[in-house]
């Protein structure tokens, strides 16, 4: 008969193997100063792309919304890239896209190992006469293309979404962008999750009747953040380690190559994991740098398995 005592460690052991063996929700790619890191490559890049309010017109330091947000984060793996493009509407920075992505220019060096996106855009449209709804079809358009194109050149696919547009000081202007915004929130898989819309224009110190002065950009800013650390919690379920070895499914697949379904892809008693985060060494091949040594017996030794000088 079981003791109490060996009954609490025996229950004990079952749930902390439960725990270490449930597959896919329990590990994953080491986070980032606290964000999750899709593609896993130890930083953080958010791609910001709208207009010229995303551009930054009005501010003074040139650094819009975007460079307000890196300032935040200081010298850190976090890189907040600007694609403000003045004048923009979805449709028209859809094509630029296209444009670009497809044929290799220069903004393929932005999106390279882009994690997040956020998208604003449609102040523009109040000029090119479509109904706001007809705006959040373009818009969801632009984010569908840019999810695959994306995902079609870096191997994994971003977590892409969406903010409110900012009110401004031209009243007429003003029941379109409610009216657009409403349209934005109803509209399901834009994650629509930096509330622009509820910042007083007051706040946005407004200089030209439609450009935030660098005070506001600030603001935009903060707000911003908080929607990145939200839409990480909306998304969190779809990066899955179905081997539970610290690397997303999504990475494996598209950006190391080793297998999603195979903890430890080139046998050599290392898990893939351990072999792209800790030793830097090639998961998907026994001896990294061919000394005939494999990378475990290497690393028990203390000599470098990815030199062939020390082995
Ligand atoms: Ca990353
Ligand atoms: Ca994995
Ligand atoms: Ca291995
Ligand atoms: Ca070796």
């Amino acid at each position: 008969m079981m003791t109490p005592m060996k009954h609490f460690f025996s229950a004990f052991f079952l749930v902390t193997t439960l725990l270490c063996t449930t597959p896919g929700t329990a590990m994953g790619c080491p986070e980032v100063i606290q964000y999750l890191d899709p593609n896993c490559d130890g930083k953080i890049r958010l791609m910001i792309t709208g207009d010229s309010i995303v551009r930054g017109i009005g501010d003074k330091k040139e650094l819009g919304y975007p460079g307000r947000l890196q300032e935040l984060y200081g010298d850190s793996p976090f890189r907040a890239l600007n694609i403000g493009v003045p004048g923009a509407t979805p449709q028209v920075l859809r094509r630029a896209f296209i444009r670009n992505i497809d044929r290799g220019r220069q903004t393929t060096r932005f999106t390279e190992d882009i994690d997040y996106g956020l998208i604003q855009i449609g102040t523009n449209n109040y000029w090119s006469g479509e109904k706001p709804f007809q705006v959040v079809m373009q818009i969801y358009r632009l984010k569908k293309y840019l999810e695959r194109a994306l995902e079609e050149r870096n191997g994994t696919r971003p977590v892409l979404f969406t903010a409110t547009v900012p009110y401004t000081e031209r009243d007429y202007q003003n029941p379109f962008i409610s009216e657009l915004n409403r349209e934005l929130l109803r509209k399901k898989g834009l994650n629509v999750l930096v509330r622009f819309d509820r910042i007083p224009v007051s706040r946005l110190k407004i200089e030209d009747t439609l450009h935030p002065s660098g005070g506001g950009y600030r603001k935009m800013a903060r707000i911003a953040k908080r929607g990145l650390k939200r839409i990480q919690r909306r998304t969190t379920k779809l990066f899955t380690d179905g081997d539970s070895d610290g690397v997303y499914d999504q990475a494996e697949v598209g950006r190391f190559l080793t297998d999603p379904e195979d903890s430890d892809s080139d046998d050599d008693l290392l898990s893939d994991g351990e072999e792209l985060l800790t030793y830097k060494t090639n998961p998907n091949n026994a001896d990294t740098d061919g000394d005939e040594v494999d990378d475990r017996t290497e690393i028990l030794n203390g000599t470098d398995p990815s030199s062939a000088e020390s082995f």
